[in-house]
């Protein structure tokens, strides 16, 4: 970061939440406190859950021109009456640090893109990071998100694996989990995936974050059988979700830098 202020860039991050999601706002803390960290600048923009659509997409626009901004995040879910897509498509395709306009959507289909969405952004790092070759392997996507589950399966494609992906109207998904090197899970049933379903050897990256009525955190694998036989796994919490966080970072950074060689 101090490079960056050598060369006259700085960095800014504008974080919106509109509402009290208890989990939206440990998240966006979590997101402010790396800013800090790191030494970028950021602002929140903590909006009533009544706001409008209308309002929210006025905000957006205001950030869009906005010349400190870098990144905006909006943080989703969005309260019922507001259309997410809506609200995804009013941000300017060069703050979306988030990568969910449908602009940077489709460059990452054609594998020539800006930024990652965060999520999948950082269990690819995971991957990389513990040195695990992709080509050829057997790769099982549980869960079809925008979010998580497609770009993800897109992301574990570029790299040159069989990808797999699973849904709730997948016929016998055990069966298919079993065959997997690697296995994605992302969808928010709290220890759904169970030692007994995966392949010894197996890697398996948790994505789901649930919260059970005892207030105790768990992912959407049951991580003590999985682990007897996995040759790896991310835990829950510490895993997928700080990285994350990282991305978001990295991808703020680079919207910067982006900007800057425009000019
Ligand atoms: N716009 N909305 C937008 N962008 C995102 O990238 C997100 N996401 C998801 C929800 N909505 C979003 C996040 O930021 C999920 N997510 C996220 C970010 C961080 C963490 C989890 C999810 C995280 O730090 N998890 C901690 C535990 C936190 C806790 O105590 O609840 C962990 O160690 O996994």
């Amino acid at each position: 970061m101090a490079k960056l202020k050598d060369e006259g860039i700085s960095v800014g991050l504008a974080v919106v939440i509109v509402g009290d999601d208890p989990a939206s706002r440990v998240y966006v803390n979590s997101k402010k406190r790396a800013c800090e960290e790191i030494g970028i600048y950021s602002e929140e923009y903590a909006l009533k859950g009544e706001t409008t659509q209308e309002e929210l997409i006025e905000l957006v626009k205001k950030l869009n021109e906005k010349d400190d901004i870098n990144g905006i995040l909006v943080q989703l879910p969005l309260p019922r009456h507001i259309d997410e897509e809506a609200v995804i498509n009013a941000i300017s395709p060069e703050k979306d640090v988030d990568a969910f306009h449908p602009v940077n959507v489709g460059k990452i289909m054609i594998g020539n893109y800006d930024f990652l969405p965060c999520t999948p952004a950082g269990v690819m790092e995971l991957i990389a990071e513990s040195e695990i070759d992709l080509a050829g392997k057997e790769c099982v996507v549980v869960g079809r998100s925008n979010i998580v589950g497609k770009p993800m399966s897109m992301l574990l494609l570029h790299k040159n694996a069989t990808v797999t992906i699973c849904h709730s109207k997948t016929k016998n998904l055990p069966k298919v989990i079993k065959r997997a090197d690697l296995v994605v899970v992302a969808v928010g049933r709290p220890e759904m995936v169970t030692g007994d379903m995966i392949k010894e050897g197996a890697v398996v990256i948790d994505v789901g974050i649930n919260r059970l009525e005892n207030k105790k955190l768990v992912g959407d694998a049951h991580f003590e059988s999985c682990k007897e036989k996995a040759a790896a796994i991310t835990p829950v919490p510490g895993g997928v979700g700080p990285m994350t966080i990282a991305m978001l970072m990295k991808n703020t950074v680079k919207s910067a830098k982006l900007k800057a060689g425009r000019k």
